[in-house]
């Protein structure tokens, strides 16, 4: 049998891995840890406990808030609050970020994004959800209060990113940009155990993921893709929580959508809290992350803490594929000229 490993263990092991880390980002790591702890006691009993259903509020971007929602949006934030290494939060459940100001934290190198649960809106139904966090450097003057610009870089920018997913077992999946590691939570011993090291995606895989109930406002050259996918007998595998879905696709291989819509063209997937976290930890592992307009999703300027994006996500063949789909079936944007629309694209 191996050797127990500990998350604790193996991120003060891999500290080593930065010569000149002076343990702020450790300790950034252990503390969301513990509160991955504490979110998953309540997640685990929800059904018990008069947490469940829902809070009657509207979190910053219009979802309905569930009570577990609110919980674990407490507790990571107290928990980065009495951490000393992050000077800022951001949240899917806060319209606007929250600066850190005990002096030691003011001081500190790193802001944290995250979506405290994702996928709530699965709790009732006992079907899994999950935590999803980034860190980033701070940007701005480490003498003062953290900033928006703190928090409103690109993807590429990130030290580290993760996420816990809330199911059968309870895992954390995280990177510092190093490659990707697994760890399963022990409840015997209250500890995350490296159960999954060095985690690749597949170059392929027989899922594709994508709610197909919106099949009919999706873009032409997504439902070509989409129809390709179903041609090959791939099998849709859709659980309407992101965390869980590229989670899948992250260890089974295959490919997660969330295009364009009516309701929400510019994609429905938050950009700093969801889709960058969960494309740099797919990159990480040998996988790739696009818009529907084939820009790299770690290459976006933020312009706005709850700004969306389309995206598709998975096994690097099946994201080029999807990427020839859209070469040959997208419909050019019409050329305006003089304020007329033209039959296609911009004259050489
Ligand atoms: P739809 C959950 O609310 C979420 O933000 C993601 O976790 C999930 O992938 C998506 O929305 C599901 O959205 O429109 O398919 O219900």
């Amino acid at each position: 049998m191996n050797r127990i490993v500990t998350l604790d263990e193996f991120i003060i092991h891999r500290q080593k891995d930065f010569p000149y880390a002076s343990g702020e980002l450790t300790g950034l790591l252990r503390d969301i840890g513990v509160a991955a702890k504490i979110v998953n006691r309540e997640v685990n009993k929800a059904g018990l406990v008069s947490i469940l259903g829902v809070a009657n509020t509207e979190n910053a971007t219009g979802d309905t808030v569930q009570k577990l929602d609110l919980y674990a949006n407490d507790k990571l934030i107290d928990c980065l609050k009495n951490s000393g290494e992050c000077c800022g939060i951001a949240s899917e459940e806060n319209e606007d970020f929250i600066k850190i100001p005990s002096v030691e934290s003011k001081s500190a190198k790193y802001v944290v994004v995250f979506d405290p649960l994702d996928g709530s809106s699965n709790i009732d139904v006992n079907v899994s959800v999950g935590t999803i966090f980034g860190i980033y450097r701070r940007k701005s003057d480490a003498n003062g209060d953290c900033k928006l610009e703190d928090f409103l870089q690109k993807g590429s920018e990130l030290v580290a990113a993760g996420y816990v997913i809330y199911g059968t077992s309870t895992i954390l999946v995280y990177s510092t940009g190093r490659g990707v590691n697994g760890f399963t939570l022990d409840p015997s011993i209250g500890e995350f155990c490296l159960s999954h090291k060095d985690i690749k995606i597949p170059e392929r895989g027989n899922y594709y993921s994508v709610n197909q109930g919106y099949y009919l406002k999706f873009d032409v050259e997504m439902r070509r893709y989409i129809d390709y996918c179903s041609d090959l007998n791939l099998r849709l595998r859709y659980i309407g929580s992101m965390v869980s879905d590229v989670h899948r696709t992250l260890f089974k291989g295959g490919i997660f959508l969330y295009p364009n819509t009516r309701k929400f063209p510019h994609g429905k997937l938050r950009i700093l809290y969801e889709c960058n976290p969960l494309s740099f930890i797919v990159e990480q592992a040998g996988g790739k992350a696009l818009t529907c307009d084939l820009e790299r999703i770690l290459e976006i300027e933020p312009v706005d803490l709850h700004q969306r994006s389309s995206i598709v996500v998975g096994s690097p063949a099946m994201v080029d594929d999807m990427k020839n789909f859209v070469e040959k079936y997208s419909m050019p944007t019409p050329y305006v000229e003089n304020g007329a629309a033209t039959n296609g694209a911009k004259p050489a």
